[in-house]
This record gives structure tokens, C-alpha cells and sequence, in this order.
């Protein structure tokens, strides 16, 4: 037998930093946001200016010389005690470094390392009694001598976001965690920590701001020094920088349960698997067309064998985080089994909290949970079966057979407002339909594969049942949303 050779390759890990945000950070609007850090002062023969930005326009600013940290009494080199901003350079915008020692300030503008719009870097400037440097993702990017004890003046204001103290040259985009220290720290140290929160506790480290407060005017030092507020007051006012909330997205596992009313057989208290059973279910999920235009991939290509044991068939799961149909975050294909347990799913979602779950099948009304359920473990939890639906005025919601809720069967047509009803358009469909045999069709109320009698029985039972959730009719972004309308508008049969 020919065997095929194992062939190793050699794997060189080539390790590029991307710099992102840490947790929250502030977004600066680029007219009059800042931080005052008040009349901080750094002593010493060393200091290192750290933090990590993103411009969404380099050139809101003269000379592309937008300032990230800056303690100065003006916008010239003399008036300036320490500095970290961007500047122009030829056609590039690249970072820049002012210092004052001895009474003399300094410019270091980096030779490397152009800055891109809407990119996310770190980015340190850095003074050990003997260079100034600048770093760029951890690379240097620029160095000069210089040496003497930091010039410090307690009367002059330290400012994140713009030149104090007149708000020039202000900062256009996101800045996040601003660190201030009076030791050097070096290459190592910056490109170790340039991707990681510190604990504030680390030596020389003079402010720390993480800037994840997510609200409110306090911005903490967790260096423990010198906590302060947003913008030119301790109230709102209109140079507060706005916070921006990065929620990292998670994993979250649904284990639902829902029992479709035509599929379900009391004398069994079960759900038929006619479906599966005579080969009738598609290969691929079954809500491609209208009105859910839903392109999830969920069951491309499966063959009967491919499906769960005990399919009934699929429905269409909608994540929300409130009420508003707007507020959808996500939908997901699933398969619906036999003792009323959807196959459990799992949807990346950067919420936290609790979320609404609707429930859809292409021949039933829809359903809506009750409340927001909440996250636990990474995992929502609901047993629809258990009790009503959410419903509103006269709205419907479940079905109650023996002790089990059920979603209404009926609803063959869905097409705009007639999803939310079950009424003679559904009676006229099953019209169109009667008579077909070994199917799958949205006419096949009890979902046995045929379409006769019993199907016109079940939606008999149902006719004039309607819903009032809040859903949106139809997905497609070039029509309008509607919302399932109040009961006065539609009730015939
Ligand atoms: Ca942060
Ligand atoms: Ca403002
Ligand atoms: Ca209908
Ligand atoms: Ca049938």
C-alpha cells in the first residue's frame, strides 16, 4: 500500500502586534474634547508618555499636530514642559515627543512609522536621562540625546485629548490607556504591556487611566494620584470626550424548547417526525425566501441521514435584546425535535444581560418570549411549552392543549401582514395546495407530508387567531419594517 509521506513544516510564528482598546475607552470629537489631569508634574531625570490611540482624521489639526498627552502653556516648543502628539512629516503623519529638561525643551519627530486613519496603535514616548525615543507598537521610531531633570512647573495643566489651556489641537478619534510614569520603561516592558492592562501598582507608574468607567464624569487614576473628570466641569459640558463600550464578543449557547401545535399528536404527547421519516425534509434550511430572506447555512446539503434523529422540522430563532424588532442581534436556523427541544445552538454575541427570543415556522404563528431571558453560564435557557407567550391587547399568544403551550398552526401564508394572522389568505393558500401528496409545503398544517382534510381541520380550529408581537413582516433592508399591526385592522375569516 502506498503510504503518503508525513511531512513536517516548519512553522515560524511571526508575531505582529495589533493594538486594540483595552475593555472601554473615550472617543475625542476633534473640537473641544479633553481630560484635565490638572496641574500634574513629573520629577526626575526620567519619564515615559504612554497610550493607545486611534485618529479618524489625522489632518483636524494644523500640521497633522493633533496632541494625545500634553502639559504646556502654549502651542510652541519652549511653552511646552512634556508632549506626545502626532505632526506632519512630507506626506506622512508620524509621532512626535516634546520635552523640557533644565529649562530647554526639545523635539523628537519620528523618522519611521506612518500613521494610518482609523488604525489602532500603541504608542510611548520615553526619556532615561540620556535619549529621548519614540515608540511605535513597540518598535522604535525615532531617538535623540538629550539629558537633565524634568523642568516642572505646578502651575501649568497637564491635558489627554488637546493643548491646554486654550483646547488647541485637539485630538480626533479614540484614546484608551493614558500611562504616565518617572522611570524609562523600556522596549520590553512597552511592547509587553502594549496589548495588556497593568494593576496600577507598578513601580514609577505616576497616572494610570484605563478609561473604562463606560459612564458617568470620573476618571479614575488606578495609579491611585490623581483621579479627575471629563471635560472643562464636574457636570456634563460639551468637552466631554464620550466613552465607547467594547464588550468582547461571546459564545452564547440556546437550549429551547417549543412545540409546534399541527406537528404535535395529544394521544402521544409528542410531536410527529412524519417529515424526516418520508425523506420530505429540504436540503438546507427552509427560510432562504420571503418573507425571511434569512441566508444562514445551516443544513446545506443534509440528506435525511444527515438530520437529527426524532427532526420534526426547522424554525427560525431571532435574537433581540428588547422588544423593538430594530433591536435584533442575531437569527439562527434549528432544528426542532420530536419532544419539543430545539438542537441546541450557539451565536457569537457581544451583549450582555438578557435577550428576547422570537420563534418562527414557516407554517405557525410566531412567538415571542414572555420577558428577556437572561444569560447564564454563557447560555439562555427557555422552555416555551411551559407557559404563554408574550402577547399584547387583544393579541394571541400560545395555545394551551392538556398541559402544554403551543405555537398555532395555520399560518401557510406569511407574506407582510398576513404572518401575523391566521385567516382566510392561509385558507386560500391550503385552496391552492389541496390535493398534493409526499410534500414539503407550508399547506401541510400537521406536517405529515400530505396536503387533504386534515390540514383545512387544523386551520379550521385556528381561523381568526392572530398575534400582536412586536415582529418586523419582512427583513429585506429596501422595504419598510411593519410591525404586526393592533387588532382593530385585520380580523376576517
Ligand atoms: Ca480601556
Ligand atoms: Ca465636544
Ligand atoms: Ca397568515
Ligand atoms: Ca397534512
Amino acid at each position: 500500500m502506498y503510504k503518503l509521506p508525513f511531512i513536517m513544516i516548519g512553522l515560524s510564528i511571526w508575531q505582529f502586534s495589533f493594538a486594540q482598546p483595552l475593555n472601554n475607552h473615550l472617543q475625542f470629537d476633534g473640537t473641544d474634547d479633553y481630560i484635565s489631569l490638572n496641574n500634574m508634574d513629573v520629577s526626575g531625570n526620567a519619564i515615559t508618555l504612554e497610550a493607545i490611540i486611534n485618529s479618524s482624521d489625522l489632518s483636524n489639526c494644523q500640521f497633522r499636530d493633533c496632541r494625545i498627552i500634553s502639559k504646556a502653556v502654549g502651542l510652541s516648543t519652549p511653552e511646552h514642559y512634556w508632549m506626545l502628539s502626532t505632526n506632519y512629516s512630507g506626506p506622512n503623519t508620524v509621532l512626535r515627543f516634546r520635552l523640557k529638561t533644565n529649562g530647554i525643551s526639545t523635539i523628537l519627530v519620528a523618522t519611521a512609522g506612518p500613521l494610518s486613519e482609523n488604525t489602532w496603535y500603541h504608542v510611548a514616548a520615553t526619556y532615561d536621562g540620556a535619549n529621548m525615543k519614540l515608540f511605535l507598537d513597540g518598535t522604535e521610531v525615532g531617538s535623540t540625546t538629550k539629558t537633565g531633570a524634568l523642568t516642572i512647573n505646578p502651575a501649568v495643566e497637564a491635558w489627554i485629548g488637546a493643548n491646554p489651556p486654550s483646547i488647541e489641537n485637539p485630538w480626533k478619534g479614540g484614546i484608551d490607556e493614558v500611562r504616565i510614569w518617572n522611570v524609562a520603561r523600556t522596549q520590553t516592558q512597552l511592547q509587553a504591556y502594549s496589548n495588556n492592562e497593568l494593576t496600577g501598582t507598578e513601580v514609577g507608574l505616576q497616572a494610570y487611566y484605563q478609561l473604562n468607567e463606560g459612564n458617568g464624569q470620573t476618571i479614575n487614576d488606578q495609579a491611585g494620584n490623581n483621579n479627575t473628570v471629563l471635560g472643562s466641569t464636574t457636570s456634563a459640558d460639551s468637552s466631554d470626550p464620550t466613552f465607547a463600550i467594547n464588550n468582547p464578543e461571546q459564545n452564547i449557547t440556546f437550549n429551547l424548547q417549543v412545540i409546534l401545535e399541527g406537528a404535535f399528536d395529544p394521544a402521544q404527547s409528542t410531536m410527529t417526525g412524519n417529515l424526516l421519516q418520508k425523506h420530505m425534509l429540504p436540503q438546507g434550511q427552509p427560510y432562504t425566501g420571503s418573507p425571511w430572506y434569512y441566508q444562514g447555512t445551516e443544513g446545506d446539503g443534509w440528506l435525511p441521514i444527515d438530520y437529527p434523529l426524532g427532526t420534526v422540522d426547522w424554525v427560525l430563532v431571532s435574537i433581540r435584546t428588547t422588544l423593538d424588532p430594530a433591536a435584533e442581534v442575531a437569527r439562527a436556523a434549528a432544528v426542532l425535535l420530536e419532544d419539543g427541544t430545539i438542537s441546541p445552538f450557539d451565536v457569537d454575541l457581544n451583549t450582555a444581560g438578557s435577550l428576547y427570543v422570537m420563534i418562527e415556522h414557516r407554517n405557525h404563528l410566531p412567538i415571542l418570549s414572555p420577558q428577556p431571558i437572561p444569560i447564564i453560564n454563557n447560555t439562555v435557557s427557555y422552555d416555551f411549552t411551559l407557559e404563554d407567550c408574550y402577547n399584547v391587547g387583544t393579541g394571541f399568544g400560545q395555545k394551551l392543549v392538556g398541559t402544554n403551550w403551543m405555537m398555532y398552526a395555520g399560518n401557510a401564508d406569511q407574506e407582510g401582514l398576513n404572518s401575523c394572522d391566521i385567516n382566510s389568505a392561509d385558507r386560500t393558500f391550503w385552496d391552492t395546495v389541496n390535493g398534493l401528496f409526499g410534500v414539503y409545503n407550508p399547506g401541510d398544517f400537521n406536517l405529515d407530508g400530505d396536503i387533504n382534510a386534515a390540514d383545512r381541520i387544523v386551520f379550521s380550529f385556528n381561523n381568526g387567531i392572530f398575534t400582536r408581537i412586536p415582529k418586523s413582516t419582512d427583513t429585506v433592508g429596501t422595504n419598510p419594517i411593519l410591525t404586526c399591526p393592533p387588532p382593530s385592522s385585520v380580523l376576517d375569516n
